[in-house]
């Protein structure tokens, strides 16, 4: 049993534990970890394969996200403030995200 529980842990440790990543849309900009996102060229946050990021909407207007990336091709439409859409991101690459109403709104995650 203690052996059976050992190689347990030593399996999740190989797939560690997936995390939900919070991003805002505010001011027309992606905002995270307070920090308004400049869209400096490279990838403005790095996340892990599989982990899980969560677009909230703090402006008193719709905004939309959505990407055309290859490594994830999505849209998770328009939505109100106060609401949020999440997302799992589960193939690595840099994924270039976009909101439909407001083209100059621009962020891009790496997905390690
Ligand atoms: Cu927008």
């Amino acid at each position: 049993m203690k052996q059976l529980l050992s190689l347990f842990f030593l399996f999740a440790g190989a797939f560690a534990f997936a995390e939900t990543i919070d991003v805002y849309q505010k001011d027309k900009q992606f905002v995270v970890k307070g920090n308004t996102i400049k869209n400096k060229g490279t990838p403005d946050i790095t996340i892990k394969q599989g982990d899980v990021v969560r677009f909230y909407n703090d402006d008193e207007f719709f905004h939309n996200v959505f990407s055309l990336s290859d490594a994830k091709l999505f849209d998770l439409g328009s939505y109100p403030k106060g609401e949020y859409r999440e997302i799992e991101f589960d193939q690595k690459g840099v994924v270039e995200i976009e909101c439909a109403i407001h083209p100059n709104m621009f962020m891009s995650i790496e997905v390690k």
